[in-house]
């Protein structure tokens, strides 16, 4: 692979601990072998004999969202309607809608098709300068169901340029087939699939909808026993409708993640600082759901709890498949300053992952870059609706 040096730009490190958002202005980029080999001025740069000029254009590390559904199918649009009337989520989700009318209609499809149908919403996110994406089971409750979801969310990274991070999520919802019998359901389910999609090579991480509308704390620690088990890391859907405790719950697993978190209290923040743990912020779910209580923002910065923002793009409580929409919201919506949604979207979405080998631009990490048609980073969450994506580099290729 040829070596590479971006010249004149505008280079937004995502590095902790120097200038705002790591920048270095006038910056330049050397690409090698799919990583990046160095960062500095252009004044810096060592000889190459074709520079690529980015003519003062923005450069961050390529985006990262680390918390999606987006292998579904079917849709939710009359749900959608029926909440505008008046229905809550939690009521539809008992009336058997939400998450399991998308289960209906996902069992009937095949993983192929599943994939084939989970491109245009990646390719919507590439288009936005995106090169990792997490990918969830969580619509099929069989293992058969819940195995070819993530079979499908491994196809995506052979159908485009992109690196998928897939989780088990098969603790999501009660299957009709289950009513009242989730204790058998983790048991009989969500447990032994994990064991056959670990054997399959399919899973990275593992996952839990902890809510009263889905699974106690107890129940989702059974399946986190089983992860622990098999060397896996976890993460949780945490405390977005109410307050049951999961999030430290989840912290004591040493989870790499908790996420939405809305109705976090103090206890819950100590447990996440104390564990490290990162709190995915999902405003397109609050967005969607006409939630009013925001996330304890301000109690993980005292707390030095990291932040991440993804999109949570699913049919239900966030049909949202823009990340940089995330980032306005999150800024709008639970007042993260411009550099604190984009470093939710790289470095501390690439922690949420556990992945070190992205996220800033630094010698070493791979050589994921968004190349924007912008000239300071705060433009990335300041627009509304409006994608200033010039280039993207993925593993060191124009893709
Ligand atoms: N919380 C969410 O926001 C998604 N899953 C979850 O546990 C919603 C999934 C859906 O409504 O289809
Ligand atoms: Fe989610």
């Amino acid at each position: 692979m040829a070596t590479r040096l971006l010249i004149h730009g505008t280079v937004a490190t995502m590095t902790e601990g120097g200038a705002a958002y790591g920048l270095i202005e006038d910056g330049a980029v050397l690409l090698e072998g799919g990583r990046i080999a160095w960062a500095g001025t252009t004044s810096d740069a060592p000889f190459h004999d074709r520079p690529e000029d980015l003519g003062g254009r923005l450069v961050t590390p390529a985006l990262i969202d680390c918390h999606t559904h987006i292998v579904f199918g079917g849709d939710r649009a009359r749900e959608f309607e029926m909440r505008l009337l008046g229905a809550s989520y939690a009521e539809i989700a008992k009336a058997g809608g939400g998450i399991l009318s998308t289960v209906t209609a996902t069992r009937v499809l095949d993983a192929e098709t599943l994939a084939r149908q989970a491109l245009p919403r990646l390719d919507a996110l590439i288009r936005e300068g995106v090169s990792t994406v997490e990918v969830k089971s969580g619509y099929g409750l069989t293992i058969a169901d819940e195995v070819k979801m993530l079979r499908a969310a491994r196809r995506l990274a052979d159908l485009r340029p992109v690196t998928i991070v897939t989780s088990w999520l098969a603790a999501h919802a009660i299957p009709p087939e289950y009513e009242n019998a989730a204790d058998r359901y983790i048991a009989e389910v969500a447990i032994p699939g994990l064991r056959q999609a670990h054997a399959e090579g399919l899973v990275d991480q593992v996952d839990g909808f902890c809510e009263g509308i889905a699974f106690s704390p107890t129940q989702i620690a059974l399946v986190f026993e089983a992860a622990a088990a098999l060397g896996l890391p976890v993460k949780l859907h945490a405390e977005q409708l109410s307050n049951l405790g999961g999030a430290k719950m989840a912290a004591g697993h040493g989870a790499l993640s908790c996420d939405h978190v809305e109705y976090l209290d103090a206890d819950g923040v100590r447990a996440m600082a104390a564990a490290g743990s990162v709190a995915v912020l999902l405003p397109g779910a609050f967005y969607t759901l006409h939630e009013t209580q925001a996330p304890p923002v301000d109690a993980f910065r005292r707390a030095g709890v990291p932040m991440a923002v993804a999109s949570d793009g699913n049919p239900g409580s966030s049909p949202m498949f823009s990340l940089l929409l995330a980032l306005n919201m999150a800024a709008t919506l639970f007042r993260l300053t411009p550099e604190e949604a984009l470093a939710g979207a790289t470095r501390n979405a690439a922690r949420a992952l556990g992945l070190s080998d992205r996220g800033t631009i630094q010698a070493e990490k791979r050589a994921d870059l968004a190349i924007w048609d912008a000239a300071h980073p705060a433009e990335l969450s300041y627009r509304i609706g409006y994608n200033p994506l010039a280039q993207r580099i993925h593993g060191g290729i124009d893709a």
